[in-house]
């Protein structure tokens, strides 16, 4: 496992371990309460391969490793939003573990805009994948720390933060403060609702730890995960530089006409918008993907 780090905190804060795939450089997380030592798994990564189509099970078995070596009780698997850079796994954490799995409740806009994609007219876009769908403002508890629902979209349709305790996991919304913020530019995806977005966050408490689903470690650094909403505020390249929502807007536009496709993207949303399934095998036993072509802008030819 790469750069798994925990920050042991006192009283009813959540414990919270972060663990680093390198591969996509996304942060997956076990937050727990030490107090009733139930726990919830946020952003699972099922490993994938896309030259060799194998795909793997590593970072997810360190975090059953994890969880079993703790004595933690999985109560919640939780993805932020449907990825567009890698496939979840929190279905196959459901089948280890039973515990439920969520997402936000817009991820039924999410379903209906990319069944149209795939052409898929029987795909149910209904959210039945998972077992729960939180809206705006919906508490739940892991162990005897409540939780909460924001909806944070603009990064895509269907993005939520999960503040548990004090920690807000904000997955691709804001990163850390030399990063910036994510991209707004998939389909569905919009700069000023992000902006909007990263304000809620950034109204929360100023000592609320920020825990980030990305980290691209400019510069190369090491990679980081958590900072707090004081840091942010404070020195965010994007956030700072912007006085109002007009300018973030075009500087992430700006930024967004840059940047290529996600080269997971079309193998990734096929499985992530039915809540981490692989699709059936065929009469001959073996899964296979399907991508539309000419359908998303982005190419980079040079
Ligand atoms: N090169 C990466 C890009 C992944 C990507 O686009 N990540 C999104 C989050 S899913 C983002 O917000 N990136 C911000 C950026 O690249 O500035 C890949 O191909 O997977
Ligand atoms: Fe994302």
């Amino acid at each position: 496992m790469d750069g798994a780090e925990q920050s042991s905190v006192r009283g009813s804060k959540p414990l919270v371990k972060a663990f680093f795939d390198k591969r996509t450089c996304s942060v997956q997380y076990v937050v727990a309460d030490p107090g009733t030592m139930k726990c919830a798994i946020i952003d699972p990564v099922l490993d994938f391969d896309e030259k060799s189509g194998a795909t793997g099970r590593q970072h997810a078995d360190a975090i059953l490793d994890y969880v079993g070596d703790q004595g933690f009780e999985v109560e919640w698997i939780l993805d932020t939003h449907p990825h567009a850079d890698h496939f979840t796994a929190a279905r196959y954490l459901r089948e280890k573990t039973g515990a439920p799995t969520a997402i936000g409740e817009k991820i039924t806009q999410v379903q209906k805009l990319w069944k149209g994609f795939y052409n898929w007219p029987d795909f149910p876009a209904d959210g039945s994948q998972w077992d729960r769908l939180f809206a705006a403002g919906e508490t739940f508890e892991i162990g005897n720390i409540p939780a909460r629902v924001l909806f944070s979209p603009g990064h895509t349709l269907a993005s939520v933060t999960y503040v548990v305790g004090d920690a807000a996991f904000v997955h691709d919304t804001i990163f850390m403060p030399d990063s910036g913020t994510a991209r707004a530019d998939f389909p569905g995806g919009s700069a000023p609702l992000l902006y909007r977005s990263i304000m809620e966050i950034l109204s929360l408490p100023d000592e609320t730890r920020i825990f980030v689903g990305h980290d691209y470690q400019p510069g190369g650094r090491e990679p980081l995960w958590e900072s707090t909403v004081a840091e942010e505020k404070a020195n965010n390249t994007h956030m700072s530089s912007c006085r109002s929502e007009a300018e973030f807007v075009k500087l992430r536009e700006a930024r967004d006409r840059t940047l290529t496709m996600p080269k997971l993207i079309l193998h990734a949303l096929q499985i992530n918008m039915n809540g981490g399934r692989l699709p059936e095998p065929e009469a001959n036993g073996t899964r296979y993907l399907k991508f539309p072509l000419d359908l998303l802008q982005g190419a980079a030819w040079d």
